[in-house]
């Protein structure tokens, strides 16, 4: 390259890279994995990272998107803690021809030339196993099937296509009924306190916990141990990740189907930027790709899980 000022643009896929990242938190086992991935696999590939973790806070993720635009990184890799409110932010990076790459979670923004591309998963469709897995397993049930929902952030696509995709499934079932649904922020300690709520005005009620994520779901577990119930049996628990802390739970008979989410997609995104800044064309919606996962698998895969 004899132009050395071009620090941006086509040319530059075997260059050093500076990649702001702008995460959602640590709420979750899936979280920390997927910080990971993506810290590993842009060190291998030889480019800088410039990690923020925004605590699940919107306002954060606005600051930080502003110092990378201030930085002049030569892209940005955002996941949105929500989906609405980041209009603005997302123009300056456009203004500043500061490539945006939205990593798992999608915006609900009109101007799709605001981001390059959405890496992550179909949360609708997940919500959807989850449902197709319950009906299957109360086939047999007479009468009412009672579920309690541990809802993620609020706000968030995965909250809201994982209600969405569930509830499509479950409103051709009329015996199936969510009885109690408030958000456990997808950290264990919430969903345990929202939990032990659910019980204390429905206890004996409960047939089914379906709750957005893994970590609420243990910590649910927990709640339900408590109150002195037996988790997986009493209550039947769904979640969604698959991490490991689902299968430890799957294997000890507390949980009993976990939907996973992929957050292993660090080496994608990294390709996907070098990609872009190659000049090649990329699609605007890349999917990872994921399964599900119920207790009798759990023993024989749990040595092989990655996260
Ligand atoms: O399911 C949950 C995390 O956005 C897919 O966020 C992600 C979700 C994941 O806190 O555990």
């Amino acid at each position: 390259q004899t132009d050395s000022s071009s620090s941006n643009g086509a040319g530059k896929s075997s260059d050093k890279l500076v990649i702001g990242f702008s995460q959602v938190g640590a709420e979750s086992e899936w979280r920390t994995a997927n910080t990971k991935s993506m810290q590993n696999a842009i060190k291998d590939a030889g480019h800088e990272l410039k990690f923020s973790d925004a605590q699940q806070k919107q306002e954060n993720q606005i600051k930080a998107l502003r110092s990378f635009i201030a930085q002049k990184v030569d892209a940005i890799v955002f996941s949105p803690v929500v989906e609405t409110g980041f209009e603005t932010v997302l123009q300056e990076a456009k203004d500043a021809k500061i490539p945006v790459f939205l990593a798992d979670r999608a915006v609900d923004i009109k101007d799709d030339s605001l981001w390059v591309t959405f890496l992550g998963s179909d949360f609708i469709e997940e919500g959807r196993k989850a449902a197709n897995w319950l009906v299957e397993e109360t086939a047999d049930t007479e009468g009412d099937v009672n579920i309690v929902e541990l809802q993620g952030t609020v706000g968030s696509a995965p909250a809201i296509d994982r209600k969405e995709g569930f509830e499509e499934v479950i409103k051709d079932h009329p015996n199936m009924k969510i009885i109690k649904s408030q958000t456990g922020d997808f950290t264990r300690a919430k969903g345990k306190e929202v939990m032990e709520a659910f019980l204390k005005s429905d206890g004996e009620n409960i047939d089914v916990l379906y709750s957005h994520n893994d970590d609420m779901a243990i910590g649910a577990i927990q709640a339900i141990e408590e109150y002195g119930l037996k988790p997986g049996k009493d209550i039947k628990i769904i979640g969604v990740d698959a991490v490991r802390g689902a299968f430890e739970a799957m294997a000890a008979g507390k949980m009993n189907v976990t939907v996973e989410c992929n957050p292993l997609f660090g080496p994608q995104m990294v390709d996907l930027i070098e990609a872009h800044l190659a000049g090649e064309e990329i699609p605007k919606r890349v999917a990872v790709e994921e399964s599900m996962y119920t207790m009798d698998q759990a023993e024989e895969l749990l040595p092989t899980r990655e996260y």
